[in-house]
């Protein structure tokens, strides 16, 4: 057996993952050693193992739709390339890159764009996801650098949690505050978000503020500080920030926001007397169309208060991606340079020393939405996508769609063998996976832990470093790109990251330039800075004030996004518990789709009654830029007015299941990031005439009125389906074309399907008016072998055993317990609490994700014996 120390590639808790490899067979289980987790995982991280298949993997270069030869694919990339840049020169030429590539795949890229192609063009999807939160740093430090750890968060007396959803997107260190709360009951935890989420599980309050206003309620926490005459004013622009606050009154911030008076009051208080606060802060606040004005004015109320600097305290912005710090760090954004440096005359002129280069960019290149609307016109003929899926994941997805179809050279450089965004490649280059590629990425915390391969490289993938070197040598730039490992990129970026900093740029880490190859293998978790010596940057024990810290000035504006009598609601979107963004990893595997394996909207009860929308049913939810459908939750954790969905499915996975088609390219002046959480829509109720389940070995040739979800079946083909047109006799036909035996049952709307060949299961179809309540286990033990007693033939062709009680929707991904389960083990078993059920069902007992949802269950229960 071998045991490899490596990072989990999905959220930015970063947390370290052993993978052990005996024979063919891969298990993993939290690193004991590694800070960041001490041993814990959450489920996604758990399941790793399931996700290491080669189904569905690229792993040969495709250059127009052929699979060729890295030699040919090289040279085909480097000529076009080189076409286009000749003809139409560098800013021509972009590259969208991604915070799950490593930081030596960063680096390369950044270098070839930057320094030789010689265009700023090079964006990534941090641009979604984390660029207010660096212009806001950026503002008020003079450096982008993250003032937190995990163990000031542990160590708080107030925590507050604005627009983040930690208990389901960043589950180990929501574990890790739960205990700390478990250890010091004192501890409050705030959490500020339009939805009553799983993360207010721990809240002793949440603060369902109205969608996008969160600027208000800090900018009048500002005002109410000085008012208290608590307000350290030692900052450059301090004075302005408090003028901006005058009128900010509780009463003008309680109607902005939604709130009443007295949440904002406790709130404000709370703030004020708490000796330590710390506030975490993600998509809720960063993607906004003032995301960086939220930020500063977080920062700003951490500044004026003394909460920073001081163990417990700060302005902590989570990072999503396991190494979108890493991407910041190399300066992979198109508004920075490299290593922390900008696009000033002495960073030019020291980077183009340092690579040894006369072509360096000089001025910043596109960002993410501009860079597509460039491909669009036409002004940017050639991109290069690598580690992300755009055609999903960037707003008006419709719009990407068609850029990227006229554009004249798409290039991507991908793990999965098909995405939206591949769709449209002319050359794929398939891409090394996590437990195959070799390097390092950097957390939340500033934290830099290895990614280590232990699976050998599948078909011909190569690292994505190697790929871009090797195109960069197409190009003639061959000696600036000589590496033959990663270990010698790591060096590099080191080094330049220490070069002629002299204490300035905060991203110091040098001291690790000279590891050699073995130490690099062996490098233990670091946070950054790690210098020479000469740094002064010590974030560690304290912050520099050398009147570099700054408040920054902000007015609070509200949303773009309006509401108008067509578009009436306000559409938000985000995170699932177990799904990873656009599922090209985790949407194949079962495990992770049980707890939600449908795109869902959530809406108030009162929209609900009022648009006539009903729960489990289906609804249409449309834009003026597009259409998505869903299946409907009706549920008192949204406010009226305002619908949740998720932002992970797409054209893989659904017909009509992308919420960016939706979503309008509104982005922040300042960072450039979009208002992905807020859009005007509307609703209206979808009652198709059948609604049907499909598991099938083979693919099934299906009419294309038909609309479909995809789930995670293995080695079988399961669809969700429904239609206004029957499907029954076209189903028939096709399973007697291919020869099988047939079975029906049918009664009223419901008509059910097997079809059988040599005595095996071929395909089952289970449909009715509304969708039918089948047990997927039973299908798929079937599927495995065929039942024999006539019991459960029966069984298998209703759908279900009427002897076995349903389980219900899964709660427990860990071990596969449904809802309804649960309930009856609350109510007819009597289990009171999360404990008791844990004790029967081991519910919640692995990773915890699910406590939340366990414990709104028993509280459901006791409101309904309450009323009883
Ligand atoms: N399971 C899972 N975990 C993930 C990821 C994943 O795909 N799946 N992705 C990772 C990545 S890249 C990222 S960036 C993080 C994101 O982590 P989070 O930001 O925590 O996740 P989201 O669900 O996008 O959004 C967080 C919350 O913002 C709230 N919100 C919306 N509008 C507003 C508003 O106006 N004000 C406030 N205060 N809140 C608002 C939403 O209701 C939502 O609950 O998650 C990371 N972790
Ligand atoms: N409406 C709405 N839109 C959003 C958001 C939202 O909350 N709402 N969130 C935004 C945020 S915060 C983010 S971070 C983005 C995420 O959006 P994307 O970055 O588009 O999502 P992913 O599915 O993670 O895309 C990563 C791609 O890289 C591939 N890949 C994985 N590993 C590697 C590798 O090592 N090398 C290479 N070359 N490829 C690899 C995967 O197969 C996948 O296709 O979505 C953003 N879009
Ligand atoms: S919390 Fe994040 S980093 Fe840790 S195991 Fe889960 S997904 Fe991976
Ligand atoms: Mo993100």
């Amino acid at each position: 057996m071998r045991e490899t120390k490596t990072t989990c590639p999905y959220c930015g808790v970063g947390c370290g993952v052993v993978a052990r490899v005996e024979g063919s067979v891969v298990s993993v289980e939290g690193d004991a050693t590694h800070p960041a987790n001490a041993g814990r995982l959450c489920v996604k991280g758990a399941s790793l193992a399931q996700t290491i298949g080669l189904e569905g993997r690229l792993l040969y270069p495709q250059l127009d739709g052929q699979a060729v030869s890295w030699p040919q694919a090289l040279t085909a990339a480097g000529e076009r390339l080189r076409a286009i840049i000749d003809a139409y020169g560098p800013q021509a030429v972009a590259f969208y890159a991604s915070g799950q590539l490593l930081t030596e795949d960063y680096y390369a890229a950044n270098k070839l764009m930057k320094g030789f192609i010689g265009a700023g063009n090079i964006d990534t999807n941090s641009r979604l996801c984390m660029s207010s939160a660096v212009t806001g740093y950026k503002r008020a430090f003079g450096a982008d650098v993250v003032p937190c750890s995990y163990e000031d968060v542990e160590r708080s007396d107030l925590v507050i949690l604005v627009g983040s959803n930690a208990a389901w997107a960043h589950p180990v260190l929501y574990q890790r505050l739960v205990q700390a709360k478990q250890r010091r009951p004192q501890m409050k935890v705030v959490v500020i978000d339009p939805r009553r989420t799983a993360t207010c599980d721990i809240a002793d309050c949440h603060l369902a503020i109205s969608p996008g206003t969160d600027g208000g309620l800090f900018v009048g926490l500002l005002r109410a500080l000085a008012q208290a005459g608590v307000a350290r004013m030692d900052y450059a622009d301090a004075s302005a920030a408090l003028t901006a606050a005058e009128g900010w009154t509780v009463a003008r911030v309680a109607a902005f926001c939604g709130l009443s008076e007295g949440e904002v009051q406790a709130f404000y208080a709370q703030f004020i007397a708490a000796p330590r606060a710390i506030t975490l802060y993600t998509m809720g606040i960063n993607q906004s169309s003032s995301g960086s004005d939220k930020c500063n004015a977080i920062i700003n109320v951490h500044l004026a208060s003394g909460q920073f600097g001081r163990e417990g305290c700060g302005p902590f912005s989570l990072t999503g991606q396991p190494n979108a710090m890493g991407g910041r760090e190399v300066g992979g954004l198109a508004t920075m340079l490299a290593a922390h440096m900008n696009f000033e005359p002495a960073d030019l002129a020291r980077v183009a020393r340092f690579w040894g280069t006369e072509r360096l960019a000089q001025t910043p290149g596109l960002m993410a939405v501009d860079l597509f609307t460039a491909i669009g016109r036409g002004d940017v003929k050639a991109v290069w996508i690598m580690g992300t899926n755009p055609a999903v994941s960037l707003p008006d997805s419709h719009a990407v769609s068609q850029a990227l179809a006229a554009c004249p050279l798409v290039i991507v450089s991908e793990v999965a063998a098909e995405t939206d965004t591949s769709h449209y490649a002319d050359i794929r280059f398939p891409a090394l996976a996590w437990g195959e590629k070799n390097g390092t990425v950097t957390n939340s915390e500033r934290r830099i832990s290895r990614q280590r391969p232990f699976l050998p490289p599948p078909g011909e993938a190569r690292a994505d470093w190697w790929i871009i070197a090797q195109v960069a040598g197409k190009l003639g730039f061959a000696e600036a790109f000589g590496w033959q490992h990663p270990h010698e990129v790591f060096s590099e970026h080191a080094a330049l990251s220490g070069f002629e900093n002299h204490g300035q740029r905060a991203f110091d880490i040098s001291g690790l330039a000279s590891l050699t190859r073995a130490q690099w293998d062996a490098l233990a978790p670091v946070r950054w800075p790690v210098s020479r010596g000469e740094g002064k940057w010590d974030l560690h024990r304290g912050w520099r004030t050398d009147g570099r810290l700054r408040m920054v000035p902000v007015t609070p504006q509200t949303m773009q996004a309006r509401s108008e009598p067509l578009y009436p609601l306000i559409l938000n979107s985000g995170r699932v518990r177990d799904q990873w963004h656009t599922m090209t990893r985790t949407g194949s595997v079962p495990l992770l789709m049980q707890h939600i394996a449908q795109p869902m909207v959530e809406i108030s009860p009162q929209d609900a009654a009022h648009y006539t929308i009903q729960h489990g049913g289906l609804a249409r939810i449309s834009s003026p830029r597009g259409v998505m459908v869903a299946r409907v939750a009706v549920s008192d954790t949204q406010r009226p007015g305002s619908l949740f969905t998720p932002m992970h499915w797409n054209d893989g996975f659904a017909r009509q299941g992308k919420v960016n088609n939706l979503v309008a390219p509104t982005v922040d002046p300042h960072s450039g990031q979009p208002e992905s959480k807020q859009t005007a829509v509307r609703i209206a109720p979808w009652q198709p005439l059948w609604q049907g389940e499909l598991l099938s070995r083979a693919p099934v040739m299906l009419p294309r009125h038909l609309h479909w979800w995809r789930k995670a079946a293995p080695g079988l083909h399961h669809l969700t389906l429904c239609g206004e047109r029957l499907i029954q006799s076209a189903l028939l036909a096709w399973c007697q074309r291919q020869g099988w035996q047939i079975q029906v049952a049918s009664l009223g709307d419901t008509w059910h399907l097997l079809a059988w060949h040599d005595g095996r299961l071929m395909l089952g179809f289970w449909s009715s008016r509304t969708l039918p309540d089948v047990d997927v286990s039973l299908i798929l033990r079937a599927f495995d072998e065929a039942p024999q007693a006539l019991a459960e033939r029966h069984a298998l062709l209703g759908g279900r055993d009427l002897a076995r009680p349903a389980v219900g929707k899964i709660v427990c991904s860990c071990f596969s317990v449904g809802e309804k389960t649960i309930v009856d083990a609350i109510e007819r078993q009597g289990c009171a609490t999360t404990e008791a059920l844990g004790e029967r069902l081991k519910c919640g007992t692995n990773c915890g994700s699910c406590l939340p949802e366990l414990k709104a269950l028993l509280a459901c229960a006791e409101r309904r014996a309450a009323i009883l």
